[in-house]
């Protein structure tokens, strides 16, 4: 119960002082408009307050004066009646509102006005947060917009319920081959969404295989026109990803050649077939020419063509096409290392910029190579003037623990939004990039592969829900720091004792660096067991196919990216980064070995060499999985069995994984270097 609740607990507020403030505010509740969106929204706060307060507000359908809470769009309401000029929302975006309280004739009153009836939603979510988080509703006054235009999740679900790289149960979307009629869940999930801000989501995995690319097809539209219903109400619009062999598989053509004239009227009638069902459908996802899925390259023809085809079908209806960047060969010969996949994606996409439509957006993965604990970010961003871009980060912990291991990603998220791409000079941030200010981008925005399945406490990890909350509302506001939204999140979910806070808080912001000391060191990635990808294995993609090497031998290790001895790839980057990457003495320790191959012996910034980093890191980051383990025992008696229960034998296997980690890299590396530990610890 608690556990499923995530972060909307709406537990009774016990305060009486608080309480009977907030009841003043909360006996009647006037809505102007009729909307799915503002039914929703009144639904939330009913449902809110209920909960909270106990109370069942009168509701009028209609400005009433006489109301406590009055919410609207801001066209609707009588603004001046308010004292409000409604210039004020010119300064609001379309999803943006107002909540305020002002004295309407002696009497507090609370306003939450929309510039849309997304924005009331928006608003109504915002106020019950302040409740769950017993701020006074006096004197409010917030003028809020989103920051980023397209706030999405990609569920990474197979039709036959699986879920790739999902590891907290089942698709709550599918069963047995067919789109779930159960949708209580799918409805809770858009609650919770909408309750952090997503507006977009794309309901099946990138990875379309025979069963899923009939998605698009009279056998399922009506049931996936039924989950756009229920995400609708919620603000959140629907996409699907599409097989680009489509035309051939489901269409009975010959070809799916994007500049060929039959599969360009396919792809026109798919669309209008589509949007038949789903007016407002969002569009496609979609993965082509990368890890065998097809794609325009086997026609000889580019990106752009692929993706136009698609977007010129889309363009009438307003739909659009979400292109990945994720191409890179996943075949490559590993005896010849003369390509390097991390130059993949812009190598490919940069000679494209400026001939995409304008209803494409190119989706980057955050950095070059898949979602590892540490990469530098994607040169792609910053590079591409004239095309539409999307950050892609992944919720899911692929590489990150897997939801057994604590891994609080915000404090990742946050790096990369603020690194400085220097594209346009000092001062041009990924912020700039993704929210499409730097570039006056039509579309712009962030995505990211969700992490949640039918697991009761919906991602396995109770502590992982963190990562979902803070990833809406990260991307809602980037400015909002690591620290806030931690503890936001433990308030809203467990409540406001404060020393529970303060050790929820330390485990949570400590997590990632744990994380890092005890597997892959200073940025080489990978290390992990093939296929799964959880637990080390030191050299379990060295001698393979995905492009994804660490060079270690007796002498040294690491990739050498650099411009003169190198692969080139910091050539990549716009100076002063290039540089910055480019040169051993200027590049940070925490990227040293992606971009450079040095010897065991040579001397970081901090003063260790690289071997004694390696064992400090490895020791040290199962001390700290040790000390996650006394940190939660302390919490015993403050959170509820189920909830209490669920992290502490997470941790144990964290532990585990850590010790594994552990024993694996330093055994490993002590016998390539020959090279003992300083402190002389156990390594065999
Ligand atoms: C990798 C995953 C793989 C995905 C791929 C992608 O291991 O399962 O299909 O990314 O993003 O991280 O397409």
């Amino acid at each position: 119960e608690k556990s499923y609740a995530c972060w909307l607990q709406y537990d009774r507020i016990n305060d009486r002082n608080l309480c009977e403030d907030y009841r003043k505010f909360c006996q009647e509740v006037a809505v102007k408009g009729e909307s799915v969106i503002l039914h929703s929204a009144l639904k939330e706060l009913k449902n809110g307050l209920r909960s909270m307060l106990d109370i069942e507000p009168i509701i009028y359908k209609d400005e009433a004066m006489e109301a406590s809470i009055i919410m609207g769009t801001y066209e609707q309401l009588h603004l001046q009646e308010y004292g409000l000029d409604s210039q004020l929302f010119q300064k609001i975006n379309e999803e943006g509102y107002l909540i305020k309280t002002i004295k309407k004739k002696e009497k507090e009153t609370l306003l939450l006005i929309g510039k849309s009836d997304k924005g009331v939603l928006y608003a109504v979510h915002h106020l019950l947060r302040l409740l769950q988080l017993r701020e006074s509703l006096n004197q409010l006054e917030f003028i809020e917009s989103p920051k980023n235009q397209i706030r999405m999740l990609n569920q990474w679900d197979n039709i036959d319920a699986s879920v790739e790289r999902g590891y907290s149960g089942q698709s709550i979307f599918y069963d047995h081959n067919k789109i779930t009629q159960n949708h209580k869940r799918i409805r809770d999930y858009a609650r919770l969404l909408s309750s952090v801000g997503i507006n977009a989501i794309s309901i099946n995995n990138v990875n379309v295989w025979k069963v899923e690319t009939k998605l698009i097809t009279h056998e399922f539209l009506a049931d996936v026109a039924k989950i756009a219903d229920i995400f609708r109400a919620y603000g959140i619009k629907t996409f699907l990803s599409i097989n680009f062999a489509s035309p051939i598989e489901i269409g009975g053509l010959s070809t799916a050649d994007p500049l060929d004239n039959e599969v360009k009227k396919w792809w026109k009638n798919k669309a209008g077939e589509i949007f038949g069902y789903i007016p407002d459908f969002g569009g496609f996802v979609v993965k082509a020419d990368s890890e065998h899925r097809p794609g325009p390259f086997s026609y000889g023809r580019d990106h752009a063509d692929g993706a136009n085809v698609l977007a010129q079908a889309l363009k009438p209806f307003g739909g659009i096409v979400i292109w990945r960047c994720f191409v890179y060969n996943c075949l490559q010969d590993w005896r010849d290392r003369s390509t390097d996949r991390a130059r993949a994606a812009y190598d490919h996409f940069k000679p494209l910029d400026g001939q995409f439509l304008d209803n494409v957006i190119l989706q980057v993965k955050n950095g070059p190579m898949d979602f590892q604990v540490r990469e530098p970010v994607s040169p792609l961003f910053g590079a591409l003037e004239k095309t539409n871009q999307m950050m892609e980060f992944q919720v899911a912990q692929e590489y990150t623990g897997q939801q057994k291991d604590l891994c609080f990603l915000v404090p990742l998220w946050k790096e990369v939004l603020e690194f400085d791409t220097y594209a346009h000079g000092q001062g041009s941030a990924i912020k700039k990039i993704v929210d499409g200010s730097l570039y006056n981008a039509k579309f712009s925005g962030i995505c990211a592969v969700s992490n949640i399945g039918d697991d009761a406490n919906w991602t396995g990890h109770t502590l992982a829900q963190a990562n979902l909350y803070g990833y809406g509302r990260l991307i809602w506001n980037p400015e909002l720091t690591s620290e806030e939204l931690a503890e936001e999140w433990i308030r809203v979910t467990f409540g406001h004792d404060s020393f529970l806070i303060e050790q929820i808080k330390q485990m949570l912001l400590d997590s990632w660096s744990i994380y890092e000391n005890y597997t892959a060191p200073l940025g080489v990635g990978w290390m992990v067991n093939p296929h799964h990808h959880y637990g080390p294995s030191i050299d379990g993609y060295e001698y393979s196919v995905w492009g994804t090497y660490h060079f270690a031998d007796r002498d040294g290790i690491g990739v050498d990216r650099t411009l003169e001895t190198g692969t080139g790839y910091a050539g990549q980057y716009f100076s002063p980064n290039k540089e910055m990457y480019n040169a051993l003495e200027s590049c940070p320790d925490e990227l040293l070995l992606f971009f450079h191959h040095v010897p065991y012996t040579h001397r970081l910034k901090s003063g260790k060499t690289v071997i004694q980093h390696i064992y400090d890191t490895h020791f040290k980051g199962v001390a700290q999985v040790e000390g996650l383990i006394e940190k939660w025992s302390q919490l015993q008696g403050k959170i509820d069995e189920e909830r209490f229960t669920n992290v502490s034998n997470r941790l144990q296997l964290q532990l585990k994984n850590a010790k594994e980690w552990r024993d694996q890299v330093n055994t490993y590396f002590y016998r390539k270097s020959g090279i003992a530990d300083e402190e002389n610890r156990a390594i065999y």
